[in-house]
């Protein structure tokens, strides 16, 4: 039951048809669907002081996206996708960011944002059918539908070590880095974590730093992105195909129009095998990773083909053998943690002011006034720290919201044995609330812009499905939920994911979380073939209602 005790204003003003949250490529897009072309009264709100959500918190030097650009955009508007030109093949924030705010004033998006405004409380009012959305200054909004664009990589994980509050300088985390970017010239910097995020900052603070202290606890399979600026003549190409490009982009695993990839690593002799990772390897992006060999995530053998190959190749780039023997990735299946993309990164150990601590054999005891001390007693004495340490992936931002559904039911009680969705797009006992790349959807194995376009376009239509026929409450049931967790675990297994130690894919990244995988494993064509049946089975596994009295409707 609803806690109308908790309101504390109930008008006009503060009721919707739908509330969304984020101002990033989800919540950007979703308003523009909902309000411009449908005609709903949308009312978003955004922690962040401006649009941009990933692209407007993380800052830090080298963050660069790792999908082509020209394919990591929106393709819901002929015009923007024709007209916007990108000045890298592999696009820095910045200009991701001024692109996102591009859109927000071509589609007039701004004026449905409340900026600066984190959600406190998100609760269903089973006697009116609306979800009541609790704001960080006591506001109480209503909408009929509510719609999380909040991300899946925004809530940093909480540090595992104590002391962090204790240091003597500035501590800056790559996932919530400064506006006013921080000299660190000269300066004696530390950087905890060599996920993508680590690992793209490495290159560029190695650049500047005084020294640079990398504390590594599990190396990585970090390849080429191999970015250059854009090509006009490639651009032009692309431009003229661009309704084709997209299109083989959503039929494709990874939502990109990849298409050289081999069917076994081990159908062919070492020969051929090599050839084909070194095609791979300069051509840059994932095409390593999804392009090279189809049994690449599902076979040990044939992983240890591409592994053993990438470790040859650190070897070759990095000068001491025995820093490149401890940046080489031995105990875990190359693609079981998300692979990174780098420029550059091996090279920078090669710098005399950079200095590589395993923290896997002598681990991180506690951050200290002076620095970070280790195990053995060993003291690293920093002037700046830096936190590349990753977040709580996928659910994090959900449960944060603190969602109370059907029966005062808190989500996280629902899911306290990990994610249970339907599609990755709602939850059973919280009807009209919807997910952007939720849990165990492609989300992050799908590129993202494309990935979100189909999720809003799904709830989009299920509510005009909804109102054509005079109905207002959709709700998966607890059978089809219970399927689909069994399904994207089933998919999992069938992989080698479960075989990483730490890997953010399967919540084992952060102390306590329920192990469970967060993404489905069976590629953006399956996975958008399952959405277009559910909809010709008019919403199969779902419960369509008329709902209760619709108060302010
Ligand atoms: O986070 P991560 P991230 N002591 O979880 C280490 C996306 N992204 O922010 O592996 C010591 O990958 C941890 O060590 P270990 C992308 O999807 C995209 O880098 O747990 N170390 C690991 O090295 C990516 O996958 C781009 O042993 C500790 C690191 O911190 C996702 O965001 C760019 C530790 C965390 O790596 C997350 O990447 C950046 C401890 N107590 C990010 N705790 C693009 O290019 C954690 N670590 C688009």
């Amino acid at each position: 039951m609803a806690t109308s005790t908790t309101r504390t204003h109930h008008d006009h003003d503060h009721d919707h048809d739908a509330i969304v949250v984020g101002a990033g490529f989800a919540g950007l897009y979703a308003i523009h669907k909902l309000r411009n072309r449908m005609g709903l009264d949308v009312q978003a709100f955004d922690a962040a002081g401006g649009v941009g959500g990933t692209w407007y918190w993380n800052r830090y030097p080298g963050a660069r996206v790792d999908i082509e650009s020209v394919h990591y955009s929106y393709s819901f508007d002929e015009d923007l996708q024709h007209e916007w030109h990108w000045t890298e093949r592999f696009c820095a924030q910045p200009e991701i960011l001024e692109y996102l705010n591009h859109v927000a004033d071509r589609f007039d998006l701004r004026r449905s944002i409340g900026f600066n405004t984190r959600i406190d409380a998100v609760t269903w009012d089973e006697t009116a059918s609306r979800w009541e959305v609790r704001t960080d200054d006591g506001t109480v909004h209503r909408a009929r539908y509510f719609v999380s664009g909040a991300g899946t990589l925004s809530v940093p994980k909480k540090p595992e070590f104590p002391g962090v509050d204790t240091f003597a300088g500035p501590v800056y985390m790559t996932g919530n880095w400064p506006h006013e970017e921080p000299d660190l010239g000269g300066k004696r910097v530390g950087i905890i974590g060599v996920g993508s995020s680590g690992i793209q900052a490495v290159s560029e603070i190695a650049k500047t730093a005084g020294t640079l202290t990398v504390f590594q606890r599990t190396p990585n399979y970090a390849t080429p992105i191999g970015n250059h600026p854009t090509d006009p003549e490639q651009e032009a190409r692309e431009k003229a195909e661009y309704p084709q490009l997209r299109d083989a982009a959503r039929n494709h695993f990874l939502g990109v129009p990849y298409s050289d990839v081999q069917p076994s690593a081990l159908a062919v002799g070492a020969e051929e095998r090599r050839q084909v990772f070194d095609d791979r390897w300069s051509r840059g992006g994932f095409r390593l990773f999804i392009d090279a060999f189809g049994d690449i995530l599902f076979d040990q053998r044939a992983n240890d083909t591409v592994a053993e190959y990438i470790r040859e190749r650190i070897h070759e780039r990095v000068d001491d053998p025995e820093t490149a023997e401890l940046l080489c990735p031995r105990d875990y299946p190359y693609g079981t943690k998300r692979p990174p993309l780098e420029t550059d990164y091996y090279e920078a150990f090669n710098r005399d002011n950079v200095h590589l601590v395993d923290v896997k054999s002598n681990e991180i005891v506690s951050v200290t006034p002076n620095g970070v001390l280790l195990a053995d007693g060993t003291e690293h004495e920093l002037d700046v720290l830096v936190l590349a340490t990753g977040f709580d992936a996928c659910t994090g931002p959900l449960l944060a919201m603190n969602i109370t559904g059907v029966g005062g039911r808190a989500l996280a009680d629902h899911w306290a044995d990990g994610p249970q969705t339907y599609l990755g797009l709602m939850s059973h006992g919280f009807p009209n609330l919807f997910m952007i790349t939720g849990p165990q959807s492609p989300s992050v194995l799908y590129n993202m812009p494309l990935a979100i376009e189909d999720h809003v376009d799904f709830l989009g239509d299920a509510i005009a499905h909804l109102s054509e026929r005079g109905l207002s409450v959709i709700e998966p049931t607890a059978e089809a939920e219970a399927e689909w967790v069994r399904h994207t675990n089933e998919l999992a297994q069938a992989t080698l994911l479960p075989n990483s130690p730490t890997s953010w894919y399967m919540g084992n990244n952060v102390p306590g979380k329920p192990q469970r995988v967060l993404v489905y494993l069976g590629g953006a064509p399956a996975y958008r073939a399952k959405c277009a049946e559910v909809v010709e089975h008019g919403y199969e596994g779902f419960r369509l209602s008329e709902g209760r009295t619709l108060v302010g409707a």
